[in-house]
């Protein structure tokens, strides 16, 4: 039987009965079947949530105070920790990524869930000094139905950042997860529903971005959006989410620098620059795609960075590969045409890793393929690939670092390794970008830490406090209960 929908706590196939596959990465192969969902299935779940959130906001959910929605969080955190190997092995072999990092999205979507329990009753408003006889505070409610476009990369994780602050601050949620990664959000709401939520505060659609997903954004019931993808489809969400006023949280892709100085402790940085473009097999968004190196040690430390892809294996998610294989067919031909390109462009390839031997046949596998002293109009260093495939640069001075650095239309994440103080400073200040990690890549991706991007990388921010404010909308009271003075 093919995996429903999820609305109002229930399970329900699509009004018209289609559905999608479920392709297995490691092989090619379908093994599974998802509903496809249609404009009639988003209406039916954003009424779920509507009914919920009530129209005074005196639903059922809306209802629920901030230390009952916290404890519902806390007990669904638990439900995650209970059942971790089970979603660690559906998202594994849903995504092709590598049971370690499906193990290490769960914990992270865990420690969501319990981020977001403890703060729902620490949101508050303010009492602000105005006239005197007059009272003005100002409150903090819940937008309403909230829709959320998750991709396929760490499905868990971002249904965790999303959907954990949402909830934490009294909206109903609608969820669209992405057609090639869908089962774990699907297993997640029955956890939500064992956990207690009422029907109707969490619904998920399955379906394909340009349906469903689509019928979402331009749904007037939805009071608020957050998409996590490509920079066109953020811009096609954006377009159908202004129509009826709806405000959008944009996370999209990125070109990532991790930048090495002369001064930089080498041997930590090696490890960390290897693994922020390989780790998810470089679909990450936070991918260090772009390695800029000190040109007195570029070629030294390049060649450090070639002997370790040149001993990188992908391989299935049961293996005990380094990297799984790409999502999906359409991701790795994705990829493909990106590394024709470089062929094209005639780019020196310093290293590549390998395919295990074993993989089956019909896997999405790609090696890790390493470009050094690529030119800065190389579409490899303005485009995000997202793949294992990294290219190198030689800068003269910080000048020359921050020019390359911030010369890609995106603006999301960068790494600097340098021991002196003022050139962190400076290179913090200068980098125009989201976050900024020095001597560290993505210090552990602690949920505490507010993520997004600027410029084509998106607008608004994720996790920490930061989203749940964004998943507020704040009221202004004004009580007169005197005379002035
Ligand atoms: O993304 P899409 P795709 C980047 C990465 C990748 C490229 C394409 O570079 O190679 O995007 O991937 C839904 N209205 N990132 O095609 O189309 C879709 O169903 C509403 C970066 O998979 O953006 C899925 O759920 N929704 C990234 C989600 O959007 C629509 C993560 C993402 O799909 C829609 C993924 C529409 N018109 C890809 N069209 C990151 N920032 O982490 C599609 N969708």
């Amino acid at each position: 039987m093919p995996a429903h929908h999820f609305i109002a706590n229930t399970r329900v196939a699509a009004a018209d009965g289609q559905t999608i596959p479920v392709i297995d990465p490691s092989d090619g192969r379908e093994y599974d079947r998802i509903a496809r969902g249609s404009p009639a299935d988003i209406d039916q779940a954003v009424r779920a949530a509507q009914a919920a959130m009530g129209e005074s906001f005196d639903g059922p959910w809306a209802m629920t105070c901030a230390r009952d929605r916290g404890r519902l969080l806390a007990a669904w955190g638990h439900a995650v920790q209970e059942h971790a190997d089970e979603l660690a092995g559906i998202e594994a072999r849903d995504t092709g990524k590598t049971l370690r990092t499906a193990r290490n999205d769960v914990t992270a979507l865990a420690r969501y869930f319990e981020y977001y329990a403890g703060a729902c009753d620490k949101l508050h408003g303010e009492t602000l000094p105005y006239d005197t006889g007059t009272l003005v505070m100002t409150v903090r409610e819940p937008h309403g139905v909230t829709g959320h476009i998750i991709p396929w990369n760490y499905p868990v994780q971002i249904f965790g950042r999303s959907v954990g602050a949402s909830l934490a601050a009294g909206n109903a949620c609608v969820v669209k997860p992405a057609e090639d990664a869908s089962l774990s959000a699907l297993y997640l709401a029955d956890l939500a529903a064992r956990a207690g939520f009422p029907p109707g505060a969490l619904n998920i659609v399955t379906g394909y971005g340009q349906e469903a997903g689509a019928a979402l954004c331009a749904h007037p019931g939805i009071r608020h959006l957050s998409f996590t993808g490509s920079t066109a489809t953020g811009q096609q969400v954006a377009a159908a989410a202004a129509r009826h006023h709806c405000p959008v949280v944009l996370e999209l892709g990125g070109k990532s620098p991790q930048i090495v100085f002369e001064d930089a402790d080498l041997d930590a940085a090696l490890p960390a620059v290897v693994n922020a473009i390989v780790q998810n097999s470089g679909q990450t968004c936070s991918a260090g795609s772009r390695l800029l190196v000190h040109e007195s040690l570029h070629d030294a430390f390049v060649e450090r960075v070639a002997g370790r892809f040149r001993v990188l294996r992908a391989g299935p998610p049961s293996s005990d590969a380094d990297l799984g294989p790409l999502v999906s067919r359409r991701q790795y031909e994705r990829v493909r045409q990106m590394l024709d390109i470089a062929r094209g462009e005639g780019l020196a390839e310093a290293a590549r890793g390998r395919i295990l031997d074993d993989a089956p046949p019909g896997g999405f596998y790609q090696e890790p393929v390493l470009f050094r002293h690529v030119p800065p109009d190389s579409a490899l260093v303005r485009e995000e690939i997202f793949g294992p495939v990294l290219v190198t640069q030689a800068f003269r001075d910080e000048a020359h670092a921050l020019a390359l650095a911030n010369g890609t239309d995106y603006g999301l994440v960068a790494g600097v390794w340098t021991r002196d103080g003022a050139r962190q400073l400076c290179m913090a200040r200068h980098l125009r970008c989201g976050q900024v990690f020095i001597n560290n890549y993505g210090a552990g991706g602690g949920v505490e830490l507010p993520f997004g991007g600027v410029k084509s990388s998106g607008h608004g921010r994720e996790k920490g406090f930061e989203a749940l404010l964004g998943f507020t909308a704040l009221k202004t009271v004004a009580i007169r209960y005197g005379h002035d003075t």
